[in-house]
């Protein structure tokens, strides 16, 4: 922690002091959840983010503009997505519920995004919020109830920059203007926003080209805390020169941290916003999502998982599937999930001893546990087919061998579709 260059500011120090709640070291999985005018159109490039939409008709980005002109008409405006955001389907208790069963701990909800639009009334966005027009609906309020109701804890995501405010337009206004942009409007906002939903944890965005000390961040993080009290958490997006809050690698091909707490941040498939325009593929299979999710909290973090809605309010079935397959899975190996410490890996620990019936090993297996309470009769046999074991103790597992297969232990091969055990190794 510490602005570069400048002594350490009593704001400053008063956030270090603050450090990080254990709640949120131990709650391993968040839902994201990305909704908004953007939903509505709901497209964007196969690869590309769909809540970037407004940006995409700014830069006059061809594909996003076709389709408007297609299927809106040549004289529609981002605006007029407003009158298509109904939320009709919307059911806060029923969202929360599936959060619960897929294993969360927290939510995070987009209460603005980069285009303005707010998911509560703000009185300083007169009709360009979620009442005023729209769905007509407190959505952060509603939703914010409803998770608290499932005992999950709750957060907002906010984007400190928006693309087209009169105050301060993004890219075409000089980015060391945006004094009164901060002053007069985004921390009155983001004071609103905190005093009304005391949200637990605040995702932070949107910080780009400016420092923090001209988002006035020091100042408004350590009053966050103040006024949420010792489970408040913020994220480490808040400008240049100021190295607090959790980190959040996004789509990142895996990162090691086991010092500072981090969340992987990323949608099922390729996009925050729904992109009806994703292949299948995209999404990856349930499979694939829970080896990510283990190898993130083996590495030492958690993860930020992103759901998608409809305009309409309901979460595509494929998002719900794949909430509800890691559900299952950490139904059952959950105690070996939450509140784990960091997979380190002390070979030296470790005794082997092997006994092969057709597919069955046993083996005793000393070593500290990488991932804790795992059940004694549950293993992880993990995609590079290393295997977690909890603790000291003896283990059987099955393992199906086909021709190719191959079972290494710390580079030994202990079983493979040719594999006789030494006699010294058998029991
Ligand atoms: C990024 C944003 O620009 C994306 O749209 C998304 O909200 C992601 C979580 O953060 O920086």
């Amino acid at each position: 922690i510490g602005l570069q260059g400048y002594a350490q500011s009593p704001e400053e120090k008063a956030i270090k002091e603050h450090g990080y709640p254990e709640w949120f070291k131990e709650a391993k999985l968040g839902i994201f959840i990305h909704w908004g005018l953007y939903s509505v159109p709901a497209y964007g490039g196969k690869e590309s983010y769909a809540e970037w939409f407004l940006r995409g008709m700014q830069t006059n980005d061809s594909l996003r503009n076709a389709f408007v002109d297609e299927h809106y008409g040549t004289n529609f405006t981002y605006k007029d997505f407003a009158g298509e955001f109904k939320a009709e389907l919307f059911d806060p208790e029923e969202w929360a519920e599936i959060f619960k069963e897929a294993g969360a701990k927290y939510v995070v909800l987009v209460s603005k995004h980069h285009d303005g639009y707010t998911l509560w009334p703000s009185k300083f966005n007169r009709n360009w919020n979620s009442v005023d027009t729209g769905p007509k609906r407190d959505i952060v309020g509603e939703l914010t109830e409803a998770v608290r109701d499932e005992d999950l804890k709750m957060g907002l995501y906010y984007s400190l920059a928006e693309w087209n405010h009169p105050l301060h337009r993004w890219y075409t206004d000089p980015h060391d203007s945006i004094g009164r942009y901060v002053e007069e409007y985004m921390v009155p906002q983001f004071k609103e926003l905190v005093k009304e939903y005391k949200p637990t944890l605040i995702f932070s965005d949107g910080e780009w080209y400016n420092t923090a000390e001209q988002w006035q961040a020091p100042q408004l993080i350590n009053w966050y805390y103040e006024t949420v009290g010792k489970d408040a958490i913020v994220n480490n997006r808040w400008g240049h020169g100021l190295d607090v809050g959790f980190l959040t690698p996004e789509y990142s091909s895996g990162i090691v941290e086991t010092e500072r707490p981090w969340a992987e941040v990323r949608g099922i498939g390729r996009s925050f916003g729904l992109n009806r325009n994703e292949n299948l593929e995209a999404y990856g299979t349930g499979k694939e999502l829970i080896e990510r999710f283990v190898q993130t909290v083996a590495n030492g973090g958690g993860m930020i998982l992103n759901v998608g809605p409809r305009a309409d309010g309901q979460i595509p079935m494929i998002q719900q599937e794949r909430l509800k397959q890691l559900g299952t899975w950490l139904d059952i190996n959950g105690e070996a999930i939450y509140g784990a410490e960091a997979y380190s890996k002390t070979g030296e620990e470790k005794e082997v001893s092997l006994q092969r019936v057709d597919s069955v090993i046993n083996f005793n297996w000393v070593r500290n546990s990488p991932i804790k309470g795992i059940r004694e009769d549950d293993f992880q046999a993990t995609w590079e087919g290393f295997i977690v074991a909890p603790k000291t103790g003896k283990y059987t597992f099955e393992i199906e061998v086909d021709d190719e297969a191959m079972v290494q232990i710390d580079g030994k091969t202990i079983i493979n579709s040719n594999y006789t055990a030494p006699d010294n190794e058998a029991e």
